[in-house]
């Protein structure tokens, strides 16, 4: 039964992807991450609502560690701070970030997951955080972000975690989806923890959950080589339509209604194509978002569905690439490297945009920094502007605050008439005071 309804809802929609340039009102922000002292590179991989960024840097032994970047009340991007490493590991990963949840009567936050490999050589999935409790006497907290293991996983497997809801935003049911083995290795079988450990529903060779939608209702991921979504741990593998011998679902959206990832067609020279799932009364349609001579995958989706980054090929290299659905049924595609051109500064190259915020405003990846001739991670900061901001720095405050003051009273089109009502009053202080300690 089910072959039949996937047969028909296998259309696939090869869509008109038109390339534009896009103008940059929106003030964005472009930053280099810097590595470990004594390492020679680093990935970001993810990045939380409020800009918190994680991924892994070489250390000065050449191995690899989680590491999490904060930002400082400017919203600058610090050096990469290393996540603690638990008694006996020596590496470790972190795929994504959020601000936290709140599991029973546990909050953690921030959030990073991944997974720290052990002296036996096994990968162990589990998350960075700082922990409170509900006791008798009040919350009590860890002093500072540790590991915890996520329980109740095979033994003998590897383990990754790798993605995370961003429920203090969306609500929803707290989750992180992962799965066993390596993604280069047969043998996954995929999990969600969500307080408990629960592996995944279905019968399979080899399946993945690589991604959650920011509330928690729809995992993604692969079985087989076909793509899949779960609604819950015991809802699921559904399959995805697909063209060609293998595809992956990679994110989703808030309401599940967009799903991301890519096909493999194994024809042609330029087999690997970015798709997005559609939604449509209660059926999911493929369309593959596709330019002449053009193969790349999308990694990663906005809470809303309408902005998706990923990466395509070019030649032995890659550049990061950023569909946004048109309104009609067409994505607009563009590429950070030439959109972003006069941030990004010459001699510096970007390869992949790896995670896109649910709420759309941060973009993370990685690429060749051409000031430390270094593969460092970036943060995009897409849109920066905020209410208040006078001076467009990118944070609300005394600056703001004393150009209000310093021209109210004046008429006419100018920075410190926030609402634009042409004359500089008390709804324009108001403005600079509701927003004030804000920032991009
Ligand atoms: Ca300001
Ligand atoms: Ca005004």
């Amino acid at each position: 039964m089910r072959l039949t309804i996937r047969s028909i809802v296998s259309v696939v929609a090869v869509s008109a992807v038109v390339v534009t340039a896009f103008a940059q009102q929106t003030n964005p922000r472009f930053y280099w991450l810097g590595r470990l002292s004594g390492g020679s590179e680093s990935r970001a991989l993810g990045v939380s609502e409020n800009g918190t960024v994680v991924g892994w840097s070489l250390d000065g032994q050449g191995l690899r560690r989680a590491v999490i970047w904060y930002r400082n009340q400017q919203g600058v991007p610090g050096a990469p701070s290393a996540l603690p490493m638990p008694q006996g590991g020596f590496q470790s990963i972190a795929y994504d970030a959020s601000r936290g949840f709140r599991i029973d009567n546990a909050r953690y936050s921030p959030v990073a997951v991944g997974a720290v490999q052990f002296s036996d050589g096994l990968w162990s999935a589990g998350f960075w955080a700082i922990g409170c409790w509900s006791t008798p006497y009040g919350e009590q907290c860890n002093d500072e972000i540790r590991w915890f293991s996520i329980p109740g996983l095979y033994s003998g497997y590897d383990h990754f975690a790798r993605a995370v809801t961003h429920n203090n935003e969306y609500g929803g049911t707290p989750r992180i989806v992962g799965h066993t083995g390596d993604e280069s290795f047969g043998g996954g079988l995929p999990f969600a923890w969500s307080g408990t450990t629960s592996q995944l529903s279905g019968s399979y060779g080899e399946a993945y959950a690589f991604g959650v939608s920011p509330e928690g209702s729809v995992i993604v991921g692969r079985v087989d080589r076909s793509p899949a979504y779960w609604l819950s741990p015991t809802q699921g593998p559904f399959p995805l339509p697909q063209n060609g011998p293998k595809a992956e679902a990679r994110d989703a959206s808030s309401d599940g209604n967009i799903i991301v990832g890519w096909q493999d067609t194994g024809v042609g020279t330029l087999p690997v194509q970015p798709c997005v799932w559609r939604k449509v009364n209660n059926q999911y349609f493929q369309q593959v978002l596709t330019l002449t001579g053009f193969q790349g995958k999308l990694n990663s989706v906005s809470a809303d569905g309408k902005t998706a980054v990923g990466f395509r090929y070019r030649g032995s290299s890659s550049d990061p690439i950023r569909f946004r659905d048109a309104g009609n049924g067409q994505w607009n595609v563009d590429y950070l490297q030439q959109t972003y051109a006069s941030l990004i500064g010459s001699g510096s190259l970007l390869f992949e945009a790896t995670a896109i915020s649910p709420n759309g405003r941060y973009i993370v990846g990685y690429g060749f920094n051409g000031a430390t001739q270094r593969v460092e991670g970036f943060l995009l900061i897409v849109d920066c502007r905020i209410d208040g901001d006078v001076n467009q720095d990118g944070v609300v405050d005394d600056q703001d605050l004393l150009r209000v003051l310093f021209t109210f009273g004046s008429t006419g089109t100018r920075p410190e008439d926030l609402n634009g009502d042409g004359r500089v009053d008390d709804a324009d202080l108001l403005v600079v005071l509701f927003n004030f300690g804000r920032r991009c």
